[in-house]
């Protein structure tokens, strides 16, 4: 049988490696995770396992393939030992030319990981060749064979339920409390400034885009789950959970009777109906994220194109009130095109609607989104290079747009803002101040508050992924 390792740098259980994992374990084959930010004793760790294969997860822009070639290069490959490098997720989905070219890598994995990996591990099992693997691009000496892509997996009950074990030895001795879960994958809406719509593009023609595990998979799972790990809290992290009224239907019939746990899940503003709210209540949600973006319409619209209206967002925080469901709202600041009063309206209309909690990042440009095309088109924002990004979104942008600075502050303070009306003359004036570590510790302290408040992370946890992760941030 074959065996794999993965690495990653971020202090997170990854939905995408425990699929993979399962996938993989369900035919016999070896898999294991390193979770480590530092490169040495990830290195050492791998010398010690030898696997067949080192595999690592890599976003765009967030310092994921830099940390993956650091590890690689570390291994220093050897006639005596030399394992196969995948690289998957959505930087060698969006930029497979760039991964594949360095000679470190071996082989790019597109799109979903779990059979064209099932297949590599296959044929490396049988010492077959795996060169023309659908969905992998390979390294054959000085030459790169580019395969077709891989369709979408069909049927998503077809996967077995994630492998939680994974991460046994970080996370599930002393869970957080709370589990993250997939109910499906996909989004139907095309938001120019979300990875969503470009890779929905991209797997035009491969298969139906937005797919749903059928309701009984998914109580099959959080039941598994329930009885593991007893969490108090489900996050299902789809892109739009509330996507398909009937299956919705279903779900928080099924849900309320069998799970019974509360939960949390994404929406957006024109979904929520009456109907929709009833359901979700009735089966215990706690909360609700729904992007609102930006408080000017022109900018949420025309720009982004989030198509949803004020009114949208005021009829659906009406009615999430109206059935006891909290909701947090997802803003960014800092779009190019953006003033301080927009930014401001987006404070304004965040109180208007009673906005329960506000989740608020940095916009930034990340390369191949539609709306950084846009930008780059408009002369908005000029051409960036990857490794011009910080590792986060929470901290400062390279957008040398005229009112930046005010932006990056009024980001740090916007909890305070919103919370405290009173505030806003002081802090129109501190905005205009230099950045600094006071905005910069009310801004972590805000966020603590709201993963402890509504994504109901434990304060232990908080502080322990807070710090391994904030190395990202002060980097
Ligand atoms: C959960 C989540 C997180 C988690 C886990 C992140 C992660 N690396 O998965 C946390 C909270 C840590 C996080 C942080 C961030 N996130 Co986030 N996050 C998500 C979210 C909501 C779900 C991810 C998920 O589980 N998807 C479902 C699984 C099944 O898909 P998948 O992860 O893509 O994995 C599949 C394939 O990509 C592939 N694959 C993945 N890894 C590997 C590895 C190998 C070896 C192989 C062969 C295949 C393979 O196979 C998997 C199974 O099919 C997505 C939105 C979304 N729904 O995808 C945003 C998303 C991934 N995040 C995003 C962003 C911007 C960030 C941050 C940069 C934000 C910040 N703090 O500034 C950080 C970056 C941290 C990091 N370096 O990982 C963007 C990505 C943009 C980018 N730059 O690449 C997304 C797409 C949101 C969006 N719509 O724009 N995030
Ligand atoms: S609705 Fe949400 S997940 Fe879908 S494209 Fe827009 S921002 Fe992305």
């Amino acid at each position: 049988m074959a065996s794999l390792v993965f690495c990653q740098r971020v202090h997170y259980p990854l939905l995408g490696l425990m699929s993979i994992s399962a996938a993989l374990k369900a035919e016999g084959h070896r898999v294991e995770l390193i979770m480590n930010r530092r490169v040495d004793p990830v290195v050492e760790e791998l010398k010690r396992l030898e696997p067949d294969i080192v595999g690592f997860s890599t976003l765009i822009a967030s310092g994921d393939m830099a940390w993956a070639l650091e590890v690689i290069a570390g291994l220093e490959k050897s006639p005596d030992y030399s394992p196969l490098v995948v690289i998957g997720g959505l930087y060698p989905t969006v930029f497979p030319e760039e991964v594949i070219t360095s000679e470190l890598v071996d082989i790019a994995c597109l799109g979903e990981g779990e059979l064209p990996m099932r297949e590599l591990c296959r044929c490396i099992d049988q010492g077959k060749d795996f060169k023309g693997i659908k969905g992998l691009w390979v390294r054959d000496g000085n030459e790169i064979v580019k395969n077709p892509p891989a369709d979408l997996i069909a049927d998503l009950d077809s996967l077995p339920f994630v492998d939680r074990d994974l991460y046994q030895k970080y996370f599930y001795r002393n869970h957080h409390g709370s589990i993250d879960i997939l109910a499906g994958r996909g989004c139907p809406f095309r938001c120019r400034f979300c990875y969503n719509s470009l890779v929905a593009g991209m797997y035009k023609g491969q298969g139906k885009f937005v797919r749903k595990h059928s309701v009984d998979y998914v109580i099959d799972e959080l039941l598994r789950i329930k009885e593991r790990y007893s969490p108090h809290l489900f996050r299902f992290m789809d892109e739009l959970f509330v996507v398909n009224r009937a299956w919705l239907k279903e779900f928080c019939a099924k849900y309320r009777e069998r799970v019974g746990i509360p939960f949390i899940c994404t929406a957006r503003a024109d979904l929520i109906d009456e109907e929709n709210a009833r359901l979700l209540a009735a089966a215990g949600v706690i909360g609700v994220c729904v992007g609102l973006e930006s408080g000017n319409e022109r900018i949420r619209n025309d720009l982004l194109k989030k198509r949803i209206s004020d009114d949208d967002l005021k009829k659906t925080a009406e009615i999430l009130h109206t059935h006891g469901i909290k909701f947090v709202t997802m803003n960014m600041l800092g779009i190019p095109g953006e003033s301080v009063e927009d930014a401001f309206a987006t404070i304004r209309l965040n109180r208007e609607i009673e906005s329960d909690y506000v989740w608020h990042s940095v916009f930034l440009p990340y390369p191949g989104l539609p709306i950084t095309e846009v930008l780059e088109g408009k002369g908005l924002i000029p051409s960036f290079d990857h490794e011009n990004f910080d590792t986060t979104y929470f901290k400062d942008s390279p957008v040398g747009t005229p009112e930046i600075n005010e932006l990056i502050n009024l980001h740090k303070l916007f909890f305070l803002a919103f919370k405290f009306p009173r505030l806003e003359f002081l802090i129109r004036k501190l905005i205009k101040l230099p950045s600094n570590i006071i905005f910069e510790l009310i801004f972590m302290l805000s966020y603590a508050w709201l993963e402890i408040r509504f994504f109901k992370v434990k304060l232990r946890s908080i502080a322990r992924l807070g710090f391994m992760n904030l190395r990202d941030y002060y980097r």
